[in-house]
């Protein structure tokens, strides 16, 4: 169906939905990995790009295509890349847009593995890696250097909740000739278009709110134009980072809620801020959807909500953490977010536990830093267990 015209909604409901032969009223599960073509000719055809038909699975499949063409309406883009994990999309970007001597500026504190991949491993293959603070434009404007390729920016990041502002920073990187790639997991499509706001490539862990419930692991990438999503997709299929049919029949089902879960987990979100915020035993909070957030002004003009993440500390830093985390009952203890449940981890012990202190420190990833992913259970519900448990704090 076409959906140009259509509202976000809409989008989310008809897009990367076709006819076939029995009227279904979803894209069915494609468990096949090979496709047979109609002669030799066809077979030719296919591989030279002059016929639309399907090869193998790895290359393309009518599921996970139906949701690459979802996510590329929702976002804007060109065309979607479906990925077997957030960390494939990461990874099949890097391997992409970087070479030999190419250097690449992040945001510092980014999901910890994005940035792993970049030191550990990228390096071993000569691409040279920054790690600044995105939110000060003047960072950025000093770390881009004569072999600079491309500007890497969370926003908001995982786990300190830092907002950049994607127009000035995509304008700064442009000028000189640097590509900007968005990874919008924490947002979403529904709160955050990083490709109409200045980026040239947005990706997700769909892990997350996309699919939202906690029951598929997965990543998308959408190209702003068709030259990146060719090169993207020839470094994905190369190297083997599909999504599978069956993970993507499952991604695109939780897709279509995604207006729906992101309000009310916002919502709660903004209660179990404000019930924070106000508490006696919290050092501070960062949550983008409170005035108290240094950039809240900002977030409220680039998004159109502030999704569900909270990070804060207690006084009494880690030990007090470790206690509330430790009593805590609805919510569990468990990283990954942006599901219909409610989640606690601890950054610096676990999702970022493979970044140096020192970089962690510099990132503002304190040790007392607890993360919060607020689901969409009701939010009274929320709110007491985290209250019987900071009362044993
Ligand atoms: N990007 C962001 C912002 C993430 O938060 C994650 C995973 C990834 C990429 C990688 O995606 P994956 O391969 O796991 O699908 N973040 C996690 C987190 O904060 N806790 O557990 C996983």
């Amino acid at each position: 169906m076409d959906t140009k015209n259509k509202g976000f909604d809409t989008k989310l409901i008809h897009a990367g939905s076709y006819e076939d032969q029995f009227g279904s009223a979803v894209t069915p599960i494609y468990q096949t990995s090979t496709f047979g073509f109609k002669n030799a000719q066809h077979g030719a055809d296919c591989f030279a790009g002059k016929s639309d038909g399907f090869i193998y699975t790895r290359i393309a499949n009518p599921t996970i295509k139906a949701f690459e063409d979802a996510m590329a309406v929702l976002e804007n883009g060109f065309g979607g890349i479906a990925t077997s994990s957030g960390m494939s999309a990461v990874s099949s970007v890097y391997m992409a847009l970087l070479g030999q001597n190419q250097h690449i500026v992040c945001s510092g504190s980014i999901y910890g593995p994005s940035r792993g991949v970049l030191e550990q491993d990228f390096s071993r293959f000569g691409v040279q890696s920054d790690f600044i603070d995105t939110s000060d434009l003047s960072q950025i404007e000093n770390a881009i250097k004569e072999n600079t390729k491309v500007l890497y920016i969370e926003t908001p990041t995982n786990p300190t909740m830092q907002i950049t502002d994607l127009i000035a920073a995509s304008e700064i990187a442009h000028k000189h000739g640097v590509l900007v790639v968005v990874d919008n997991t924490f947002s979403s499509p529904y709160l955050q278009n990083p490709l109409d706001l200045g980026a040239d490539v947005v990706l997700h862990s769909i892990t997350k709110y996309i699919n939202g419930h906690a029951d598929v692991v997965g990543g998308v990438i959408v190209a702003k134009t068709e030259d990146l999503y060719k090169k993207i997709r020839h470094a994905m299929v190369y190297m083997g980072g599909n999504m599978d049919p069956h993970q993507a029949f499952l991604t695109h089902r939780g897709l279509k809620t995604l207006s729906i879960r992101m309000e009310k987990a916002q919502e709660n979100a903004m209660k179990v801020a404000e019930y924070l915020e106000k508490h006696s035993k919290v050092a501070w909070i960062k949550y983008p959807g409170l005035k108290s957030h240094p950039q809240h002004e900002l977030a409220k003009k680039q998004m159109r909500g502030f999704s569900s993440m909270i990070s804060f500390e207690l006084k009494g830093g880690l030990e007090s953490g470790k206690k509330l985390m430790d009593n805590v009952h609805l919510a569990m203890l468990a990283v990954s977010l942006g599901g219909v449940e409610t989640l606690i981890q601890h950054p610096a012990s676990m999702t970022h536990a493979g970044m140096s202190k020192d970089a962690r420190e510099k990132a503002d990833i304190t040790d007392g830093l607890v993360r919060f992913s607020v689901g969409i259970e009701n939010v009274e519900d929320i709110i007491s267990d985290l209250e019987q448990a900071l009362a044993k704090v």
